[in-house]
């Protein structure tokens, strides 16, 4: 949990959870893990994954002017499965990340669909979080935790994604593929590799929000889940890509910057559990919202700042490598 020599790069909001499902407009057993963008007008969107007392998820909009106050949130479900279409989201879908894509003019959404066939990555597009064009699923079973880039890179549209290998043991790396269209994706390479043994990001990893944008390259906060004798612990760690090619990993931190910690975040319908989907920079402050589910249970919010993330990855990228046997001797640049 850290002490005094630990510096917060993401300081909670003090009065977290900033929506729970007391909040809602409607019956809803737990408000979590939501997608977030800015608006043309200003305001901050959140897409919130409603799960319900079936244990299906959707997804409802809230709107804020600040983003931590005043949820204007849609009267009814804003976006829901439809299994008769779509049967790969029988039982829900969830853990949305939004992507604002220039070339569309259109927010992309990238979500999980939840099914007898197992998780999937699917793909919805929207002008004005009212409507929705459906793509469907666009990765096969087992596989979540995906996001699109805003661009395409020589041509293609790039998303991160995370499959999952059980063999010969469970294996969750992040992976990157490459589409010209949206709809055929191929070129898939692992991006980053879980570590093993005592690692706090040992077997299993997973992108959390989308890719930010920064001037020295594209930002990415990542889960870690580490197996212990009492359940699992969600905690997230920093990663670096080169701004042309994504595939380029150019920092690695080693250390977790944000684990469980506020009674919020250790005790719900999951505990031990902090789950960002979306983030949203300000521009002219520099300050970065990271916006998390905390504890499968509400809606948490944390803020940090910029610069100071990306001089802390600078100063602690020791494994530049994908290999995590790295010596411990890689020099800090
Ligand atoms: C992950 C995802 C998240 C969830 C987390 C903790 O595998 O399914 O939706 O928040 O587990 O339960």
């Amino acid at each position: 949990m850290g002490n005094s020599f630990t510096k917060e790069l993401f300081r909670r909001y003090e009065k977290n959870p900033i929506l729970t499902a007391k909040d809602w407009p409607y019956p809803a057993n737990s408000v979590f893990n939501a997608g977030a963008t800015r608006l043309p007008n200003g305001e901050i969107l959140l897409l919130v994954r409603v799960e319900d007392r079936r244990g299906i998820s959707h997804l409802t909009a809230a709107r804020s002017k600040d983003g931590i106050t005043n949820w204007i949130i849609d009267e009814k479900p804003t976006f829901f499965p439809d299994p008769d279409n779509y049967p790969e989201e029988i039982w829900g879908i969830e853990d949305p990340r939004i992507t604002w894509i220039d070339e569309l003019k259109k927010y992309a959404v990238v979500y999980t669909s939840y099914s007898t066939s197992g998780p999937l990555v699917s793909l919805a597009l929207t002008e004005d979080f009212r409507h929705f064009e459906r793509h469907g699923a666009i990765m096969p079973p087992e596989d979540k935790d995906a996001a699109l880039f805003p661009k395409r890179f020589n041509g293609r549209w790039a998303l991160i994604h995370r499959p999952m290998s059980n063999y010969p043991v469970v294996k969750a790396n992040i992976w990157i593929s490459f589409s010209p269209d949206l709809k055929h994706w191929g070129d898939h390479s692992v991006l980053l590799e879980a570590r093993r043994g005592a690692w706090w990001d040992a077997n299993k990893i997973g992108l959390s929000p989308q890719p930010i944008e920064t001037p020295e390259g594209w930002l990415i906060i990542y889960h870690g889940v580490r197996v212990t004798p009492s359940g699992c612990l969600y905690r997230l760690g920093l990663a670096l890509l080169d701004l042309e090619d994504p595939r380029k990993v150019i920092a690695r931190g080693d250390e977790w910057i944000f684990g469980p910690q506020e009674p919020y975040e250790r005790t719900g319908d999951v505990g031990d559990v902090v789950f960002p989907c979306g983030v949203v920079c300000d521009e002219a402050s520099g300050k970065v919202f990271l916006y998390y589910g905390a504890a499968d249970t509400s809606v948490a919010l944390a803020i940090g700042d910029l610069q100071e993330i990306l001089d802390w990855l600078k100063l602690n990228n020791r494994s530049k490598s994908k290999n995590e046997e790295v010596p411990w001797g890689v020099s800090r640049t």
